[in-house]
């Protein structure tokens, strides 16, 4: 049996305070346990240290087990700045594998005194893996926020506790560390680290683009790009620094200010408003926007009534399911090649209509949460997935890829370079950015003939915030409440009233103490009293407790 391997115990303390990376016992003001959500652990910063400091530990272990790069991305994505958060990337660039979830979970809820004994009994029921094996490396990224030096420092204390390497890459959005992570464990797969990923995207994208004709008359390369004030600002800079003259005119905007203040794809996407700073655009221009950490996009155009039109991830999943299907079909594949768009119950449902009625595409709907998506899509050859606040990506099998190589067509190089593009580990703002101005330049489209694929279901979404998100549960589908049962009945009522068109659920969020009210029905006003009614209903629903 392998030795038992030393722990450094920090002072002992219980869980009304943990220590942290600087040895210092800090109060615990979260009266609930941390969990693992569907991205990590977010907090207030300030509550962070220690948390970082066990992940970072964890990251190691999970280095050690699988002999290969770990990935630490520090982000609250598109929360406000004074939160962060962290997650752990999995060796394929993927999230965390669920029953890791459980481990980061356990280890962070422990006390001072617990801490060192759930070490020992994790490194032992994983067989003491061996200390610094080839390959096993914690690699570890961060967003702008502030607070995100200190706990890089914190995940490295963590993370080296027993050795294992630890590298810090800085600023990076959440895609580029999944990206460096992917490179480093599959070599063979594209240019290294940061710079590779420019490289990458930036050659790639000129493949395509240099095919592509150069006389149009609907498409134009100006694009007014609101950055959230975060990571995206400088990364799409030096990305755009490396693409063909004249590919894409990009006004940058919100790149230094406030974090996610009044401006990002969140904010725009739930508030259906032009960001802050975008006053003096013209209407109708071509405008996108990327959340905190740069894995969302969402575009929209200013219209002439003052409202906007709103472009969101399921018009970017139609546009890239268009261009691919027309794709296929012309390549005879289409019976060769499973394909498939995976959604979610946010997605709209004109957008699910389109998808089956116009495309001829069957849409599956999986929970909220990226790895869901995620895991779906990889069982087709290729699939496209897409939440509606504008995370997604296209996924794709090496079969796919061969069933390309066969054919020398023009369409079978669009769409190899294509799928090369896109950011196949994760959805990726800047990547899927490229991918979308692509398309359009394709199809000589202007924003207005993209959103004119289908109209929007009007539909409103509020946040509440609640006292303990696990009093809620849902059906898998996540489109009923089990519990509270009696908050089921009033929505079912509510949704009864407003007419045939109408659909609204109830949901925990997976990231933030609160749960969310999604409305549909057939106007605005509809949506919003809808909404608002069943808000009204939840509210009083937000002190419940899951133990009672
Ligand atoms: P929660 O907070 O679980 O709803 C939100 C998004 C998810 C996903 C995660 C990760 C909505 C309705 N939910 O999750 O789709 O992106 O954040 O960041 O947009
Ligand atoms: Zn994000």
């Amino acid at each position: 049996m392998a030795d038992l391997i030393p722990v450094v115990v920090p002072p002992q303390f219980t869980r009304e305070g943990n220590t942290n990376h600087l040895h210092e016992h800090k109060p615990i003001l979260v009266g609930r346990p941390y969990s693992y959500g569907t991205a990590g652990f977010r907090e207030h910063a300030d509550q962070l240290p220690f948390i970082l400091y066990r992940i970072g530990y964890l990251a190691s272990l999970r280095a050690r087990t699988t002999g290969k790069a770990i990935g630490v991305m520090i982000t609250a994505s598109h929360n406000p700045e004074q939160d962060n958060g962290v997650k752990i990337i999995d060796p394929d660039g993927e999230m965390l594998a669920e029953e890791w979830e459980t481990y980061a979970t356990e280890l962070v809820n422990a006390s001072d005194e617990e801490f060192p004994t759930a070490v020992r009994a994790l490194e032992t029921q994983l067989n003491d893996p061996p200390l610094g094996s080839t390959g096993s490396i914690v690699v570890c990224g961060r967003d702008t926020r502030a607070s995100g030096q200190l706990l890089t420092q914190a995940a490295r204390a963590g993370a080296t506790l027993f050795r294992t390497q630890f590298e810090d890459r800085g600023l990076v959005t959440t895609p580029q560390l999944h990206y460096i992570v992917y490179v480093l464990n599959h070599a063979s797969f594209g240019p290294a680290g940061e710079e590779g990923y420019y490289r990458h995207h930036a050659l790639t994208f000129k493949e395509l683009f240099d095919k592509l004709s150069k006389s149009l008359t609907n498409y134009t390369p100006k694009l007014h790009l609101d950055c959230a004030n975060g990571i995206g600002a400088q990364k799409m800079r030096k990305l755009e620094r490396k693409l063909p003259n004249g590919a894409l005119n990009i006004h940058f905007r919100n790149e230094t200010g406030v974090l996610n203040h009044e401006c990002g794809a969140d904010i725009v996407k739930i508030s259906h408003k032009a960001p802050a700073g975008f006053e003096d655009v013209p209407v109708n221009e071509r405008c996108a926007v990327f959340d905190g950490d740069a894995d969302r996009l969402v575009y929209f155009y200013k219209k002439e009534d003052g409202q906007i039109e709103l472009l969101d991830g399921d018009k970017i999943a139609l546009l890239i399911a268009k261009f691919y299907k027309e794709h296929l079909s012309s390549l005879g594949l289409e019976d060769e090649c499973t394909f498939a768009c995976v959604q979610t119950a946010y997605a709209n449902g004109n957008s699910t209509r389109y998808l089956e009625e116009e495309l001829g595409i069957t849409p599956i709907c999986v929970p909220t949460g990226v790895k869901h998506l995620h895991h779906e899509a990889a069982k087709y050859d290729c699939a496209i997935y897409f939440e509606a606040n504008g995370h997604g990506t296209v996924t794709y099998s090496d079969r796919f890829y061969e069933l390309l190589e066969r054919s020398d067509s023009e369409a079978a190089f669009r769409l190899r370079v294509m799928s090369r593009l896109i950011n196949k580990i994760v959805g990726d703002a800047m990547a899927d950015l490229l991918a979308v101005e692509l398309i359009l330049r394709h199809y000589d489209w202007s924003v207005q003939e993209w959103a004119a694929m289908y109209e929007d279901a009007p539909n409103k979404q509020i946040k509440i915030t609640v006292f303990d998100r696990a009093a809620f549960i849902t059906t898998k589908d996540e489109q009923k409440l089990i519990q509270p049962g009696s908050l089921q009945v009033l929505i079912d009522e509510a949704v009864k009233r407003r007419g045939e068109k109408a659909r609204a659920f109830v949901r925990p969020s997976g990231t933030e103490n609160i749960v969310r009210v999604y409305a549909e029905a057939a106007s605005q006003a509809d949506a919003d009293l809808l909404a608002a009614e069943i808000a009204r209903a939840t509210d009083d629903y937000k002190d419940c407790d899951s133990d009672s």
